[in-house]
């Protein structure tokens, strides 16, 4: 046999990847709501803990998102993104042993955040805005391309496909076709089916289905589907009873030879992972 095995070893800035095995990546939102008027710095505490809490519970790594991109969310400015995300990068990289995603699709985010210490940028957009591509390429650190069409405002407006999972593949084929020619590698490349972006729930279903033809393109995947919609309408449940259905998908992506889970719940997440990680290495 002469195939090459690709290294499982990704450097994530001041940190490694270990690819060998399966990671959780625990999703920190930074939009403001949730935590009432405590002023900025309780917000940032408060999101500092709810890092801290999702690192002790097994998640190596996080994803911290300043811009909401579910269905039908609103575009934020660049000012409010980069005030949003850049304190609690900083503050994570000083405190906590875990690698830092960001997720964002703005290019001087991208590059802010990787001075303040991210050491993995996520784009749902997959480097498609103006001057991404460059701002990625100039900070040399991994990048996560996603499959989306259009933007999380209309992408759920009728969306259709003749064959879900090769339209996808080609999509990210000819994002990492970009990606090499701005000078990033495939090396440095993780892909992302974007499970919930301009897909029903018969195409979500599909692409999960079908989603080891993904590895033909020789790129660690990335799923997320912790909580989304595509389970609240297989299984008609609201947001809140969705843990279940997620573990079951979770488990399922594994088996499927996913590497690193998207999820809120990091906590039983990271029981299924170790519990198939416990089974796969038995006699
Ligand atoms: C994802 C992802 C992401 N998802 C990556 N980044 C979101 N790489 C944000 C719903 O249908 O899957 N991969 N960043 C969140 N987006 C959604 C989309 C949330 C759909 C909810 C839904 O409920």
């Amino acid at each position: 046999m002469t195939l090459v095995q690709s290294s499982t070893r990704l450097p994530c800035g001041n940190r490694v990847l270990d690819l060998a095995h399966v990671h959780v990546m625990g999703i920190l939102n930074v939009t403001p709501d949730s935590f009432s008027d405590g002023g900025r710095f309780s917000r940032l505490d408060a999101a500092l803990r709810h890092a801290e809490a999702m690192v002790a519970a097994g998640a190596t790594l996080i994803d911290v998102g300043g811009e909401s991109t579910r269905p039908g969310a609103r575009a934020v400015s660049l000012l409010e993104e980069l005030e949003r995300v850049a304190p609690i990068v900083e503050r994570i990289h000083r405190e906590l042993d875990v690698i830092i995603s960001v997720d964002t699709s703005t290019p001087a985010v991208m590059r802010e955040t990787a001075r303040l210490g991210a050491g993995l940028i996520n784009d749902v957009r997959s480097l498609r805005r103006d001057g991404a591509l460059d701002a990625a390429a100039a900070t040399g650190l991994p990048v996560c391309l996603m499959h989306m069409l259009g933007e999380p405002g209309d992408m759920q407006d009728n969306p259709h496909y003749d064959d879900v999972t090769k339209e996808v593949s080609e999509f990210l084929v000819e994002r990492m076709a970009s990606c090499a020619a701005v000078g990033i590698p495939a090396e440095r490349i993780i892909l992302d089916p974007g499970f919930g972006f301009a897909k029903n729930l018969q195409h979500n279903l599909s692409l999960f289905k079908h989603m080891e033809a993904l590895h033909a393109l020789g790129r660690p995947l990335l799923v997320g589907v912790s909580r989304k919609s595509m389970i609240g309408q297989a299984l008609n449940r609201p947001v809140g009873e969705r843990l279940h259905g997620g573990l079951a998908l979770a488990a399922l992506a594994v088996v499927k030879g996913a590497r690193i889970l998207r999820v809120h719940d990091v906590a039983e997440t990271v029981d299924v992972v170790r519990m198939i990680a416990a089974v796969e290495s038995a006699e």
